[in-house]
């Protein structure tokens, strides 16, 4: 009873920023986003009739505490659905997400993990299924089942039957590329977990996001599908300081922002005014992701890299969905 799975991240283009259910994470808004093929996560699941309980081994390193429970909690979810409720595993990730370059591995992570999982028991789940069974991993990890653009349609429903992630366009659609800017100071003091849910309890500005997103997800789709970059690059970076500005006026406010962060997110607006086409997006820490197109890889990558306080610049291309190993 044993599978390998391998998931890459995602970038999230209009950002997933708040839940209405965190025991089920079920967001307070729909989201997309473009998954990456240079950052994955590879995880075997063996089940075992003689195991006491899970075992966790990340990168060949045995994980207790809080990582744990996660993963084990969430073959909880899997042992429920296959009616084997006593049937623990071993699970075996690698993760192959630069640290440094501030993408969570949890999106790559949960994703790989419920795919593996699910094989490993006997179940067979087609995307949607799989999508929706991840989201209780991790919320951004339900995308990731896609490869290109996928959208998590948040849903309406109480108990997360029709929030699950749908494919917008695969990764063969359209060839734009991510720099991962990393910076050299990286510390993060507030979770995505907490962050989002300080914001949505207190921030005022709260509901101008949640108004905001049916036009920003209508019109980023029109410019996927259409390739229009200036379009779904502005709208990309608009969505970004709308989330990031919901931080700021929270209780207690925070920011993810770096001096550093500031000043990526300057040059990238001082590129477009010299004509190269770049759009910046950053996710709940102080990194900044830059979209542009193929042809301006030199300039870019030599542009970012020369910013004082950036340490490295890591390129990828659009990923693939979920894949069996
Ligand atoms: C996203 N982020 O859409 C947004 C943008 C951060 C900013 O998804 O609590 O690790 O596991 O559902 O998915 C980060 O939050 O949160 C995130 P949980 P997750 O990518």
């Amino acid at each position: 009873m044993k599978a390998t799975a391998k998931a890459h991240t995602n970038i999230a283009l209009i950002k997933y920023w708040g839940k209405r259910d965190e025991a089920l994470i079920l967001p307070t808004n729909s989201s997309l986003s473009l998954t990456l093929d240079g950052f994955f996560t590879t995880t075997t699941v063996d089940f075992q009739a003689n195991l006491t309980r899970d075992q966790f081994m990340l990168d060949d390193e045995p994980v207790e505490g809080e990582s744990y429970q996660r993963v084990s909690n969430f073959l909880d979810i899997i042992r429920t659905m296959a009616g084997k409720e006593n049937l623990y595993a071993t699970v075996h990730s690698k993760n192959d997400v630069p640290t440094a370059a501030g993408f969570a591995s949890s999106a790559s992570g949960f994703a790989a993990l419920a795919a593996a999982g699910t094989k490993a028991i006997g179940m067979q789940l087609d995307n949607q299924e799989l999508s929706r069974l991840t989201r209780q991993g991790s919320g951004s990890a339900s995308r990731s089942i896609y490869g290109g653009f996928a959208e998590w349609e948040m849903g309406g429903k109480t108990d997360g039957s029709d929030s699950f992630a749908v494919p917008v366009a695969p990764a063969q659609h359209w060839d734009i590329r991510v720099a991962a800017v990393v910076l050299s100071s990286t510390v993060k003091k507030v979770s995505s977990r907490a962050g989002m849910k300080r914001t949505v309890e207190t921030s005022p500005f709260y509901s101008g996001w949640i108004d905001s997103i049916p036009k920003d997800l209508r019109e980023i789709k029109d410019a996927i599908k259409t390739k229009d970059f200036e379009k779904t690059g502005s709208i990309a970076e608009a969505n970004c300081l709308k989330m990031h500005a919901t931080t700021l006026a929270a209780n207690p406010p925070f920011t993810y922002w770096h001096d550093t962060t500031m000043r990526v997110m300057q040059t990238v607006q001082e590129m477009r005014e010299k004509g190269i086409p770049a759009y910046f997006t950053i996710d709940a820490g102080p990194n900044v992701k830059v979209l542009y197109l193929p042809e301006d890889e030199g300039k870019v990558k030599e542009t970012l890299r020369t910013i004082p306080g950036v340490t490295d610049v890591i390129l990828s291309k659009p990923g693939q969905g979920i894949s069996y190993l």
